[in-house]
């Protein structure tokens, strides 16, 4: 089904807009359609290529999406203690599959995606963000509700999870909360690691300080890592880390580090050392106060 035009748009540019503010790019919109769980947007744009817009929002772009991928993936594939088996929740444009599999550790990678349309469109539109990850036989992919997915999932049957998903509205909104958080810790091995995607420190301040306090909560140890996406909602975005075991995200073991550093274009040990502690002063004394 394909929807109407948005009256908010202004011609020649895509737009989110969120709290007053237009993050935008110069470009056109080349696919549109209602899915059963949101509005899925494809886009060429000037500076950053074609991308991918779910209910309005920014998610991806062929050349800047290795700001969110590379920050996402790695800190926990270098820190957890074993990496063979690694789930990924949501990510269907495939990027987050992608850098995992960078890992020559990894032997199965269970990627569960809600929205068909998003990976149909993805490995249509923007094949280099998915990249070899679609055709790679670790990468199994499923169609379907990941909170569900965790909720089956055998005790201490992953190494790694990874949340890779839209902001806390629609689909998303159950990847957020304490149910599904000690769901993951459940299906975590002993060593292993769970990221997610934790929002904008400025633009989402309480979701992004509810998140890594109650991943704290549940995990025993959580830490935001801060980066930029600079089309998302202030630019200035982090993703949260979390184990039972100890903060073993914190430090890259040095083999696994090598073997993806140099083929990042965002990520090494170094800047993940200062996205660790670049925590702003404001979420210090947030988190500080409890
Ligand atoms: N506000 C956007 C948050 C989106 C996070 N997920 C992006 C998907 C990229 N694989």
């Amino acid at each position: 089904m394909s929807t109407p035009p948005d009256p908010e748009r202004t011609p020649g540019w895509v737009d989110e807009i969120y709290a007053g503010v237009r993050y935008g790019l110069a470009g056109r919109v080349i696919a549109e359609q209602q899915s059963p769980y949101q509005r899925v947007t494809i886009i060429d744009s000037e500076r950053y290529g074609k991308g991918l817009l779910l209910d309005g929002c920014w998610m991806t772009a062929e050349r800047q999406e290795r700001h969110y991928h590379e920050a996402i993936v790695h800190p926990a594939l270098c820190g957890a203690a074993a990496i063979e088996r690694v789930l990924v929740i949501g990510g269907g444009d495939g990027g987050t599959a992608r850098e995992c599999l960078r890992h020559p550790g990894v032997r199965q990678l269970d990627l569960v995606e809600i929205d068909g349309l998003v990976v149909s469109w993805s490995q249509q539109y923007l094949p280099s963000i998915g990249g070899s990850a679609w055709s790679d036989p670790r990468c199994q992919l499923s169609v379907g509700d990941g909170i569900a997915w965790v909720r089956a999932a055998a005790a201490a049957s992953y190494d790694v999870v990874i949340v890779d998903g839209s902001d806390p509205a629609g689909p998303a909104e159950g990847l957020f909360n304490r149910a599904f958080y000690e769901d993951c810790r459940r299906i975590l091995r002993p060593g292993g690691v769970f990221a997610t995607q934790s929002e904008s420190p400025e633009a989402f301040r309480q979701v992004h300080l509810d998140t890594v306090r109650l991943l704290r909560d549940v995990f025993g140890h959580a830490d935001p890592l801060y980066g930029w996406v600079p089309m998302y909602p202030s630019g200035w975005w982090s993703w949260t880390f979390a184990a039972s075991d100890g903060r073993r995200y914190l430090a890259p073991q040095p083999e696994r580090a090598a073997a993806v550093a140099a083929g990042c274009e965002i990520w090494s040990p170094r800047w993940q050392r200062g996205g660790f502690e670049a925590v702003p002063a404001f979420v210090e004394r947030a988190l500080l106060a409890g």
